[in-house]
């Protein structure tokens, strides 16, 4: 068999349905073999794009996402997606061409070692010099990917090597049970926990999978422990349950902060020291139980005191099975943290201004979307106020990076979750910085005839920098820019643009683009003058007094 059909067919054994990518004359071959199989190219218009799809693709569904690109000036456009799915645990197989590795009669035109840029972006990153690796190669490159802590994987096919003959076959997808924890661990946290008087649950982004929620939620109902949840760990439980404390979306000084420091033990469950801290450890206060599939990596602000390491959904379940609610547990102060927060949460959700307030910008959104539907965020001061003011009721309902915190992954991972989930409503939310990072790949969704609705936030600068600028007491400078018409740029690609001038308007338009199937650019000029007397003053001062 050509080593580009067996690589192919190692693919579809892994149940690879998509390849996102931009092809080059080396990957041809590969190309000629995807051609006539059951996997379906999706061509985009940049391989970051292509890269951020990949990524997003298996965020949601746990099974590594495929992208193609050629040898060196595509190779190079994927490091950001890999570094996005390295840094956001996100399952991903690169997949580049390469000039033939025996004999090359174009020198060094084009070269770049792929495989050692790849290295420090990567859990595996490989060139495949024989036909007859294949098998091993695809499947190690699957496993590597998918294994906790999940992440990036690249495997470069050269020329020569893709048209070489081969008699070598599949290797069969193979399940590896995970390790569990030891039972030591687990009886040390269950008696810290049963001894504490003002225990607390944190949910982090490695709680983000299937039957870990499930526990997860099982837990928090039977034992009633109060819980907050770091930003990628929004809707692993419920927010709307009664013992939401919410999220904490900056390090310190918000309300769940007043929790954390009253507190006397923190459970924390999946949290990936990856996310900006949710909070920040100091010396002998209280006990941190660190609850994921591997050992806390130590920094000066996370030290946990005891760790339980294996496989989150089987500690959180014998750790349910075992702890009982304690009559000494009091948690009459969270209730005023969160009564307190509750009060300030609906500050400003009727907020009529326009250009429109974050938090009534918020409240539309999430009123019109159902408890199932996506919105997936580019990187930008909204950011916060998403994470903060938009409650989830399912998991990956709200898709944010806070790893590796890219711009430009808005509509790429809103075009990715509406091909995993073609029945579910998705809204991607970009700043107009943000947005033009991808906005060539409008032309890919209308050409998939995808049904995204792109919200395009404009203050006609990078907001987040200006504020953090102005913070500094720097003088404004260097931060603002102009714009495109984004109504008549989303025609021109052939999708509706819209642009309000009331958040009422807002509302309506938001609502009739989720009702029609295609792609919808809404034009959101938005008011960012409150960013810091909210989000640095209001919250600060006013949670102190709690
Ligand atoms: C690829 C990339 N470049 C630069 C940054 C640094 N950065 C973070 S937020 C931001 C501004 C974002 O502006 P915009 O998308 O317009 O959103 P806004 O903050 O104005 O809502 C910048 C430049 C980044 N995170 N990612």
């Amino acid at each position: 068999m050509k080593a580009s059909d067996l690589f192919v067919k190692a693919l579809e054994s892994e149940g690879v349905e998509y390849i996102f990518g931009i092809p080059g004359e080396e990957n041809l071959d590969f190309l000629e073999s995807l051609r006539t199989s059951s996997i379906k190219l999706i061509l985009t218009r940049h391989e970051q794009g292509a890269g951020f799809m990949a990524a997003t693709y298996g965020r949601l569904t746990g099974k590594p996402g495929v992208c193609l690109a050629t040898l060196g000036p595509g190779a190079t456009n994927f490091v950001t997606a890999a570094a996005y799915a390295q840094l956001g645990a996100m399952p991903m197989l690169m997949i580049t061409g390469q000039k033939p590795v025996k004999v090359s009669k174009q020198g060094h035109f084009q070269i770049v070692d792929i495989v050692d840029m790849m290295k420090p972006l990567t859990k595996y990153t490989k060139q495949i010099i024989s036909a007859d690796n294949i098998p091993a190669r695809v499947r190690e490159s699957f496993r590597r990917a998918m294994e906790e802590r999940p992440g990036a994987t690249h495997l470069e096919l050269p020329e020569d090597i893709a048209h070489e003959q081969t008699d070598a076959i599949v290797l069969p997808e193979s399940h590896v049970r995970r390790p569990v924890a030891d039972e030591k661990s687990i009886q040390y946290a269950i008696e810290a926990v049963t001894n504490a008087k003002r225990p607390l649950l944190m949910v982090g982004a490695g709680a983000n999978r299937k039957t870990t929620s499930k526990m997860l939620r099982e837990f928090v109902d039977k034992l009633g422990i109060p819980f907050f949840t770091t930003q990628m760990g929004k809707g692993v439980i419920d927010e709307c349950h009664p013992l939401w404390l919410g999220n904490a979306a900056l390090s310190d000084g918000d309300f769940v902060h007043r929790a954390i420091e009253n507190a006397d033990c923190i459970l924390n469950v999946g949290h990936d020291v990856v996310e900006k801290p949710p909070f920040f450890m100091r010396k002998g206060l209280r006990t941190v139980i660190h609850i994921n599939y591997c050992s806390a990596e130590v920094d000066t602000v996370y030290f946990p005191q005891i760790e339980v390491v294996g496989d989150i959904a089987n500690t959180i379940w014998r750790m349910k099975q075992r702890l009982e609610t304690q009559p000494h547990w009091d948690f009459s102060y969270c209730k005023t943290v969160q009564a307190a927060l509750f009060s300030h949460l609906e500050k400003g959700a009727d907020d009529d201004r326009f250009p429109i307030y974050p938090v009534r910008m918020v409240r539309e959104i999430r009123e019109a979307m159902p408890n199932d539907g996506i919105v997936c965020l580019d990187n930008g001061i909204y950011k916060l106020w998403f994470a903060r003011y938009y409650r989830c009721n399912e998991p990956n309902t709200l898709l944010l990076d806070n790893a590796l915190a890219t711009m430009g992954a808005g509509l790429p991972s809103a075009m990715a979750a509406q091909m995993v989930y073609p029945g579910r409503k998705v809204v991607a939310v970009s700043g107009d910085g943000g947005f033009m990072m991808n906005s060539q790949e409008l032309e890919t969704a209308v050409r998939l005839g995808l049904n995204v609705t792109q919200i395009v936030l404009l203050d006609n600068a990078y907001g987040m920098i200006k504020w953090k600028q102005a913070n500094m007491n720097f003088a404004n400078f260097g931060m603002d820019m102009g714009n495109p018409d984004f109504v008549k740029y989303a025609e021109s690609y052939g999708a509706r643009g819209w642009r309000p001038k009331s958040a009422k308007e807002f509302r309506e338009m938001l609502e009739k683009s989720l009702a029609m199937p295609g792609v919808d650019l809404i034009e959101l000029a938005i008011d960012y003058s409150d960013n810091d007397r909210v989000l640095n003053q209001e919250i600060r001062s006013l949670s102190a007094t709690v």
